[in-house]
């Protein structure tokens, strides 16, 4: 598998899921390149368990085998001798590899894995070949490259869940009031309020916008952000002006913010879970929010041509069941105010009003988003199916 760590951890959090399950739960034997190892290591921090050797470019971690993909890229040659190449989003092989690659017999099975949309064109696009003409040393040879595209139906390549995900979050929820008062005594909070929400968007207006609504809030509150960018922004919307390190709890009016380590992606699971609602970004966090089963507002990942305003009304309207049958009066109305918040949001828009209006909605909003997890999971995952894709399934 090849990745390029564009920005932030969602190409390398997704990447990182897969690599796992394929390991685990179907037995393959799978390489990860990823370009910038730095940021790799960043990433993985939490699982090391020691400092990481940088300078080593190659790692061996839960059943995978980490790699450097070097700008030279003469070193990726024999990944070609690899039965499936997966190429993230995109993020296109190195030319060695392809030459390679053409002159294996049978060829490899290639496939380009993209970025998640609840678009309608993804299901058209899902499992279409894609034929590439290589020029080797002494032939011109075509590799068909097979799009596979995430999504939320059965025409789909759907959404990563390992098998025992479900389960594990009903065993949180079930300790849910264990695990809060954990983390109260932990953080030392003088209260353990009523309403959890764990907070983890883009930095800038939004973030901005967000504070401000919840500081206006009447309501306590306790609010978990992850440490960095993001609860530096925080402490300064606060008036404070150093920089708080993580562990630290911010209070202000009747919220709390408690500033969270980066963690791993399992205890990051588990924080989505006991939360109330869960305000997340990007790829991944958005996609591990609905298998919590807990409200969501979702910031998605701002593109300069406006057109994530499209992905996002996409999500928007099948996430309210808009084509489907008609909904309960409560249902519906939590939904409406649901919609009209999380896309104002999106605008850069204040949303102090509709956050208030939001907050009586979040026990409707809680149950649809149990059904919303129920309904999902009734999907094959998407290793499994990518697994169907390759030929390879046992
Ligand atoms: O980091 P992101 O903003 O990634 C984005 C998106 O993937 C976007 O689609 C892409 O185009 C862009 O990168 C380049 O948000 P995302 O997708 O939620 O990824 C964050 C990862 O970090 C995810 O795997 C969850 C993980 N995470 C932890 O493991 N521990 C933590 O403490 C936190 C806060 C996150």
């Amino acid at each position: 598998m090849f990745c390029r760590i564009i920005d932030n951890f969602g190409d390398i959090g997704v990447s990182w899921r897969l690599c796992q399950q394929l390991a685990t739960e179907h037995g393959f034997v799978v390489t990860l390149w990823v370009d910038d190892w730095r940021a790799a290591m960043r990433f993985l921090d939490p699982l090391l368990g020691s400092e990481p050797d940088i300078a080593s470019q190659a790692l061996q971690l839960q059943g995978v085998c980490i790699r450097h993909w070097p700008e030279d890229e003469q070193s990726c040659v024999e990944a070609a001798q690899a039965a499936v190449i997966v190429e993230m989003f995109g993020c296109e092989l190195p030319e060695t590899t392809l030459r390679s690659m053409a002159a294996q017999q049978p060829h490899p099975c290639w496939i380009n894995l993209e970025y998640l949309s609840a678009e309608h064109w993804v299901a058209e696009l899902h499992g279409l070949p894609s034929p590439q003409t290589i020029q080797g040393a002494d032939q011109t040879v075509t590799l068909q490259k097979q799009f596979f595209l995430p999504g939320f139906t059965d025409n789909t390549g759907g959404l990563l869940r390992e098998r025992p995900l479900i389960t594990q979050h009903q065993t949180w929820q079930n300790e849910q009031d264990v695990l809060r008062d954990k983390l109260s005594n932990a953080y030392g909070l003088d209260s353990t309020p009523p309403l959890w929400l764990s907070l983890f968007c883009y930095s800038g207006n939004s973030l901005a916008n967000l504070v401000e609504a919840l500081i206006q809030d009447a309501e306590p509150a306790v609010c978990i952000i992850p440490t960095g960018k993001l609860a530096n922004q925080l402490a300064s919307e606060l008036g404070l002006s150093s920089e708080p390190a993580p562990g630290e709890c911010l209070s202000h009016g009747n919220i709390q913010f408690i500033v969270h380590p980066f963690v791993s992606q399992a205890d990051y699971d588990r924080l989505l879970s006991i939360c109330d609602i869960n305000i997340v970004r990007g790829e991944d966090s958005f996609v591990r929010a609905q298998w919590a089963g807990k409200p969501l507002l979702w910031h998605i990942y701002p593109q300069d041509d406006g057109v994530h305003l499209d992905k996002l009304q996409a999500f928007q309207s099948l996430y309210a069941g808009e084509a489907g049958p008609a909904k309960s009066g409560a249902e519906a109305a939590a939904l409406a105010c649901w919609q009209a918040l999380n896309f104002r949001w999106n605008c850069g828009d204040g949303i102090e009003n509709l956050w208030h209006d939001l907050r009586p909605h979040l026990p409707a909003l809680h149950s649809h988003a149990r059904n919303w997890q129920q309904k999902l999971a009734e999907l094959p995952d998407l290793t499994s199916s990518l697994v169907r894709a390759t030929g390879f399934a046992t």
